[in-house]
């Protein structure tokens, strides 16, 4: 029952927020501790025997109910508006957008961990909520706990500076602190490649080096039996996300600055870290990405990095290789690359009208782009229907550190401008934009405005979504994933005509 009793304490906590609209700091800190009482590895293992059997009884209750329709068009047109996956970190509604584990992006701004007083979530916050459901962990306020629960492996560097009351601490990047070594070989491998090669390329090869250390592969090798296999899931999950980003920071090193490697900042946290051995120290640019690792990290199973991420671990693949795989889909133009797509765009944008293009400079380019057959990058989703909460979180926090930025007020004006042509395409089932409509400013802001680097930042914050479930989908035991499907003669002869 716990995730249930987490759940209650959840709606309990939600509408305390919804009464309190002004939290104060310090009560915010309060429910934080107040629900962290396990370590994660323990949480997980008392929740997973309760989930089995909740899975149990809806399959046996619920297994024969319809889900809809299966239509021709669904078959041919990329399966959308299909349902066909158990996805349980994330739930994506076409109007309302993204919740994790129920919460959505302005709940998780109010109620998930931050590194100062009202400031972004901490994307250790963020997976731990999606792991267990609950909000609040990811914190400790006192050494004893760490200690006790972890004995032995994280009494080494870093704790006791961090572990000091009262100020609860960043618990899971103390775990994430310690084993984010990224062995000598990974920078090889990266080395070996072209500095010209695309990053993503660069990336995918480096988290493909990472898996020579898999625990799944080598507890496999010895005969593990499957009731156990989230476990050495669960620590090639951490050890992956706790590693992409040195392993991300490396390939911007080497391919954008002198090659050589910034040093983690143990007093940092996950996302502060990631900014930090990038190069960018501004405390700003610490907060831009804690909130960006947050609200890219999870997008429901459907989409195509998720999707890959799932199918290939579905064959038993470990974390690392799945997750590799789920970048590869990441790097595609109609997905991940869209942020690289927009900031090159929005510069083109620029390059021809200049800074101050007007209205209606900004309708033809518009139009040019897509009478060339192209399509208007950041604009579109295939299940959202309205402005993607992840812009509009975007947004505000351009409001509030950089209103004047010229490229920003830019993106400003295409809101008012795209949405109109889209819909006027006839075709287009979301005018809107998304998130990667405004991801590339806020960045290039702050001085990363090597466009082409951008899916590389969106990789490495997936990781936590993506591992997130692959532990879920090994605790439940979810079986291969392998639909049916059928050839055009086949739908000819078999399927009748709609009346
Ligand atoms: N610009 C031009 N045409 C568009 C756009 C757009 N932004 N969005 C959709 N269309 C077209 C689409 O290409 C299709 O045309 P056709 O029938 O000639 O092939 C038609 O409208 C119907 O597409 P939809 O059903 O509205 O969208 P679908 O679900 O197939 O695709 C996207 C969704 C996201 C791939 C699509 O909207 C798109 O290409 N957007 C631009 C790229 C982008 O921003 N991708 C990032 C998505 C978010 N992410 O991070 O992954
Ligand atoms: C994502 O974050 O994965 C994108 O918005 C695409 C999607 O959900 O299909």
């Amino acid at each position: 029952m716990a995730f249930f009793r987490s759940v209650t304490a959840l709606s309990r906590l939600r509408s305390r927020v919804g009464q309190q609209s002004n939290l104060s700091n310090s009560v915010r800190w309060l429910q934080m501790q107040s629900s962290a009482d396990l370590d994660l590895h323990s949480q997980l293992k008392e929740m997973i025997p309760e989930q089995q059997e909740r899975l149990k009884k809806v399959k046996s209750e619920l297994g024969k109910a319809q889900l809809g329709n299966i239509t021709v068009d669904m078959v041919i047109g990329g399966m959308r508006g299909m349902t066909g996956l158990l996805w349980e970190t994330s739930l994506l509604d076409p109007d309302e957008g993204i919740r994790f584990r129920g919460l959505s992006i302005p709940e998780c701004q109010k109620l998930l961990p931050a590194a100062k007083p009202d400031g972004e979530p901490l994307p250790e916050g963020l997976l731990w909520l999606l792991l267990t459901g609950k909000v609040g962990g990811g914190l400790r306020c006192d050494m004893i706990s760490c200690t006790e629960q972890r004995a032995g492996r994280w009494l080494v560097q870093g704790i006791e500076r961090s572990c000091h009351c009262p100020r609860p601490v960043p618990y899971i990047p103390l775990e994430l602190h310690i084993i984010c070594v990224v062995e000598y070989y990974v920078y090889k491998a990266i080395d070996a490649l072209p500095v010209t090669a695309h990053p993503m390329t660069q990336f995918a090869s480096g988290v493909m080096a990472l898996q020579v250390q898999s625990e799944f592969q080598e507890a496999y090798e010895k005969g593990i039996h499957k009731s156990k296999y989230w476990e050495p899931t669960y620590e090639d999950s951490l050890n992956l996300i706790a590693r992409v980003p040195v392993v991300a920071a490396y390939v911007y090193q080497r391919i954008y600055k002198d090659g050589k490697i910034i040093p983690k900042d143990d007093s940092l946290d996950y996302g502060g870290n990631f900014s930090h051995m990038l190069g960018f120290d501004d405390p700003k640019m610490l907060e831009l990405m804690r909130l960006y690792v947050t609200i890219h990290s999870d997008h429901e199973g459907g989409n195509v990095s998720a999707h890959t991420g799932h199918l290939v671990a579905s064959a038993l693949s470990d974390p690392y290789l799945s997750f590799a795989a789920a970048l590869n889909g990441l790097a595609g133009p109609l997905h991940g690359l869209a942020n690289q797509e927009v900031l090159l765009w929005i510069k083109s944008v620029v390059d021809e009208c200049g800074e101050n293009v007007t209205t209606e400079q900004l309708k033809d380019y518009v139009w040019k782009t897509l009478n060339s057959g192209k399509v208007v990058p950041g604009f579109g989703h295939g299940v959202l229907r309205k402005t993607d909460p992840r812009y509009t979180c975007q947004r505000e926090f351009a409001l509030k550190h950089l209103p004047d930025d010229p490229l920003f007020q830019l993106v400003s004006k295409l809101f008012e401008v795209v949405p109109p042509i889209l819909t006027k395409l006839g075709k287009v089932k979301n005018p809107w934009p998304n998130v990667d409509a405004h991801s590339g400013v806020l960045l290039n802001h702050f001085g990363l405005a090597e466009a082409r680097y951008y899916t590389v930042l969106f990789g490495v914050s997936r990781s936590l979504g993506i591992c997130s479930q692959l532990i879920w989908d090994r605790a439940l035991g979810l079986p291969l994933e392998r639909p049916k499907s059928v050839t055009l003669d086949w739908i000819e002869k078999n399927c009748k005509k709609a009346a």
